[in-house]
């Protein structure tokens, strides 16, 4: 992509809303624009960064055995009035009545609508498990929606559902999750610290929370020190037998504020091992059993013949809200540092002198070879001063710059910048983009 055709708004001044780091390099950066209180348009860089998050996020869901579908962001209001949620979850809920005057909502979350697609066709144990998953928008109408894509009201949310027969075989579906998310949020470069947390109006007794630890989180939370470097399993496990991975994760002291039992906290953790924080929630799993499937009539016919209400949980991961999460994580004072799995684009070219003929053939060159080993670049050809240009690929975070210049192509040499170290190599064109492609 050239600078020059592209769209990348990025601001010189430091927005005076934004209060957290993200938020304001977002804006910075020309990631998103706001349309109204927490709703936010996708300007191609942001945008670009989402759909990354996006494939990472799929790439784990179906490795981990859940399938994709997607579901619709208006809902019948008559279905939740089914499950008893319609008026329970209050002025959150934005609600909508068409021409006809049939109440529909905007989707908050999706556990009537797909115990609903369930029920229509599923009659048999034979179908399960299953777990059915959609990557969609979804609106909250929160109280105070802030820091950016952090709280919005709407949101880009991935979220599955598992279907069993019992409560044994629902605890597979639930370990499965739990791996498969260590494995997403590692995979971009994050430290995610599974929590016990509070079910709220999803329901149910068995949950887990995500953690980023950052000290610009919304939570407070209490863990065991050790659970922070602990990594992912990765993909290579025994995904039918993930018991032992996750006892070992849940082992360990780790609860949300609404979770936290400060006796306890002190007596099962050493004092050094103590570790009090602020965090992001980037992820949240639920068991819930009979919850959905009981009032909604979700029912399956077992070995013996006798139907039951299907065992189901549900787990979403904040998409949108990974974006700042990483960001919070990943930024100097110059500007945002993405880990390579996410990055809006792999190189920067810069042109030093856009106009001298060996500048230009020599970018050209490059831009060309890269693009060719599918490396997705932006190559700066604006007619910027170098200051600037240096500037604007700091602030965008870009992983590599390649930096092309007269003085330097005279010398038979070119300039290659890793963002996250600030290291800068002289080398020659050929080298850079052997280094580049390698
Ligand atoms: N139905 C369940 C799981 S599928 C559910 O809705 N869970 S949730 O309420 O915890 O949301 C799942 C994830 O969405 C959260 O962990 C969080 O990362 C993200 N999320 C929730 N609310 C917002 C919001 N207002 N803005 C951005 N992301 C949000």
């Amino acid at each position: 992509m050239r600078l020059s055709r592209y769209f990348l708004p990025v601001l010189k001044e430091t927005p005076s809303d934004a209060t957290i780091v993200s938020h304001r390099l977002m804006l910075r950066a020309g990631m998103i624009k706001q349309e109204a209180a927490g709703i936010y348009a996708w300007l191609p860089l942001g945008f670009q960064v989402l759909k990354k998050i996006e494939q990472i996020v799929r790439e784990e869901q179906v490795r981990a055995g859940a399938v994709e579908l997607l579901m619709p962001t208006l809902q019948l209001a008559d279905l939740w009035r089914e499950s008893g949620r319609y008026d329970d979850y209050g002025q959150e809920m934005l609600r909508i009545a068409d021409r006809k005057k049939t109440d529909l909502l905007y989707g908050p979350t999706n556990e009537e609508m797909i115990t609903d697609i369930f029920r229509a066709y599923v009659r048999s144990y034979k179908a399960l498990p299953l777990n059915l998953f959609h990557i969609q928008w979804k609106f909250r109408d929160e109280v105070r929606p802030r820091f950016g894509v952090m709280r919005g009201r709407e949101f880009l949310m991935k979220d599955a559902y598992s279907f069993d027969i019992d409560e044994a075989s629902a605890r597979k579906a639930y370990n499965r999750m739990f791996i498969a998310y260590l494995n997403t949020f590692a995979r971009m470069g994050l430290k995610a610290v599974p929590m016990r947390a509070d079910t709220g109006p999803i329901g149910g007794d068995l949950s887990h929370e995500f953690i980023i630890l950052a000290e610009t989180g919304e939570s407070q939370v209490f863990c065991h020190k050790d659970l922070v470097e602990m990594g992912a399993p990765g993909a290579n496990v025994d995904w039918d037998n993930l018991q032992g991975l996750v006892d070992q994760r849940t082992g360990l002291y780790a609860a949300t504020e609404e979770m936290h039992d400060q006796a306890r906290f002190e007596a099962e953790v050493p004092d050094a091992s103590r570790l009090s924080a602020r965090g992001i929630e980037v992820g949240h799993i639920f068991y819930f059993g009979e919850k959905y499937s009981k009032p909604m009539k979700a029912v399956v016919a077992g070995p013996d013949g006798v139907e039951k209400p299907v065992h189901m949980g549900s787990y979403g991961v904040g998409v949108s809200r990974l974006i700042g999460a990483i960001i919070e994580a990943s930024h100097d004072d110059n500007g945002i540092i993405w880990p390579d799995s996410v990055a809006p684009f792999d190189v920067q070219l810069i042109n030093l002198k856009t106009g001298d003929a060996a500048c230009d053939s020599a970018c050209q060159g490059a831009y060309e070879a890269l693009t060719k080993a599918g490396k997705a670049v932006l190559y700066d050809d604006t007619d910027d001063r170098p200051g600037a240009k240096f500037a604007t690929a700091d602030l965008i975070g870009t992983p590599w710059q390649l930096v092309i210049g007269p003085k330097g192509l005279a010398a038979g040499e070119v300039e290659l910048k890793r963002r996250a170290t600030g290291e800068k190599t002289s080398q020659s064109l050929d080298a850079a983009l052997n280094r580049l492609t390698a």
